[in-house]
């Protein structure tokens, strides 16, 4: 039976949430083609020696990389070890959606897939398996002579409830329920693990788009509550968990299917808390109260920056001030907590609206607060207009690293808006209102991980330098 060696090369950034992607594609090349499949997951232990062993020890046929722009130089690595023992490499995720023709230029990648992988895979694996090359819907296919089939579009799952289980019995599922932090603010060391409901996202935020779209298109497809109760049972069942936290980009956009969701999960009695993350406009407080009634306890919120300039001229968030203000304070009034997510540092921020958003976010009565520094992805709208504007971008994909580098000269250099990213932690930690939940972080062995995590990667002030 041929073999499909999956790898997740995670060397950097790791999380407590397991490759769900790699996971379902295993499940579905599984149950659709019958052939065997092995994942090699970096997250716990990040060396290329341990990708090289895995390539030895199972043999296979195929073997397919997940990419994130940020893991793109350890995944080429992990392509080069495949291509010298003559295994054909398959390249998916959001960096060679974003590029393929750039993903196809390494020798060692034979196939580029767009987007959702399950069915360009299941043409590609019997295809590359038996050294042949053609077009593919949804693949740039690159074959032995180096000649290229590009392909205009993704090739979606039809129906999201016809996908199987992930297979969860080849990821090392107890490293990921102990390396999970998600609901720690909620309660010491929970038990947990990340679930997706849904995929397509409707909205146009210039920092995001068209990548989303390129990934999951702009419909927004839900499961079946009914069937996703089923998985959560399973994780409960199997696992133990005791919480979950949704990995969709903005849970309650359909609010019908949010009351079915609600009413199906308080019929099964399963007694979890779970977390997702929400557009703040679009979560009422009746939508919340019952949400809150059956389990939820943290929601997500993207709030980016407070000055309007920022946050709806260069973010093109389309959320209000007002409604961010709004939400935290209903989610605050039922228990539920609220993690805000903030970028410093957009093309030509200034030094007062970087403090002005952190001197906001800290009055609100937030639990938890992510101060990204600013990075224009390659394929976003905003990477886009930012060269159109004259901005000197890096075309190096290395230096579009979060906690490292900076692509392009900023009004604030990197050095200072890290000095700017500390005193966000600082002064919007130091605040008594969030004392309770840093102590039940610190209180769990993954929690106390998780935090000297996130301090390492603020802490370094010269790392890099701007482009
Ligand atoms: C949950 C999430 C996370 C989680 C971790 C997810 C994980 N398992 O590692 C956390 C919070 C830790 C995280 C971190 C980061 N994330 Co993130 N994340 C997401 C999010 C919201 C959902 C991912 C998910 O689970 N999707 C559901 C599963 C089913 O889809 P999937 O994993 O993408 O897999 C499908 C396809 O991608 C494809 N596929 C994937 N792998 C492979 C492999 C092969 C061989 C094939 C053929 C196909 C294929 O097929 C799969 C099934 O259809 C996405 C946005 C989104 N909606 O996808 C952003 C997203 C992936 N993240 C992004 C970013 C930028 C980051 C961070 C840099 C953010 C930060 N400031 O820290 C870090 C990077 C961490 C790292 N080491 O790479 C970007 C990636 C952009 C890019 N060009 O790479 C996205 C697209 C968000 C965005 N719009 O900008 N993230
Ligand atoms: S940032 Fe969130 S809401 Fe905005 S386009 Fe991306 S996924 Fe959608």
């Amino acid at each position: 039976m041929p073999k499909l060696g999956l790898v997740f090369p995670r060397f950097r950034y790791p999380s407590g949430d397991y490759p769900l992607g790699l996971a379902l594609l295993a499940a579905v090349v599984r149950r659709e083609l019958g052939w065997e499949v092995a994942i090699c997951d970096t997250t716990f232990d990040a060396r290329l020696e341990k990708i090289a062993e895995f390539y030895d020890q199972e043999k296979p046929d195929v073997v397919g990389i997940g990419i994130s722009t940020l893991m793109l130089g350890e995944a080429l690595e992990a392509a080069a070890l495949a291509a010298a023992r003559g295994i054909p490499v398959v390249a998916g995720g959001p960096h060679p959606t974003t590029d393929p023709q750039g993903t196809l230029a390494h020798p060692a990648i034979r196939a580029a897939v767009l987007g959702e992988g399950e069915l360009p895979l299941l043409e590609l694996l019997p295809m590359l398996a038996e050294g042949r090359a053609g077009p593919v819907q949804g693949a740039w296919v690159k074959g032995l002579d180096g000649l290229v089939w590009p392909s205009e579009h993704r090739h979606a799952w039809p129906d999201l409830d016809d996908l199987p289980l992930p297979a969860w019995d080849l990821i090392d599922m107890p490293a990921y329920l102990s390396a999970w932090g998600q609901l720690d603010t909620v309660r010491s060391g929970l038990r947990g693990l990340n679930i997706s409901g849904a995929r397509g996202c409707p909205f146009s935020c210039s920092f995001c788009q068209p990548v989303l779209d390129r990934m999951f298109g702009k419909k927004l497809r839900q499961r079946a509550p009914e069937r996703l109760v089923e998985e959560i049972a399973a994780l409960k069942e199997r696992y133990g968990i005791e919480g979950f936290w949704f990995t969709d980009d903005t849970f309650t956009t359909n609010r019908q299917w949010v009351e079915r969701f609600c009413d199906v999960l308080g019929a099964s009695g399963l007694d979890l808390v779970w977390g997702c993350t929400t557009r703040a406009n679009l979560i009422k407080p009746e939508l919340m109260a019952r949400m809150q009634a059956v389990g939820l306890r943290k929601l997500g919120i993207g709030m980016e920056s407070a000055t309007e300039r920022v946050r709806e001229g260069v973010y093109a968030k389309g959320v209000s001030l007002e409604a961010i203000e709004q939400t935290v304070q209903t989610a605050h009034s039922l228990g539920v907590q609220t993690l805000l997510f903030l970028m410093l540092g957009a093309p030509d921020e200034r030094r007062d609206e970087v403090l002005h958003t952190i001197e906001a976010a800290t009055r609100l009565r937030a639990s938890e607060a992510s101060f990204s520094l600013f990075v224009p992805i390659p394929g976003t709208d905003l990477h886009r207009t930012m060269s159109e504007q004259g901005f000197e971008l890096s075309a190096d994909v290395t230096d579009y690293d979060y906690y490292a580098r900076q692509p392009f000269h900023a009004r604030i250099d990197r050095r200072e808006l890290r000095l700017l990213q500390r005193w966000a932690y600082l002064r919007f930690y130091s605040h008594p209102y969030r004392w309770s939940g840093l102590a039940r972080t610190a209180g769990s062995p993954a929690g106390l991980r998780n935090l000297g995590r996130k301090l390492r990667r603020i802490l370094p002030l010269a790392a890099g330098g701007s482009a």
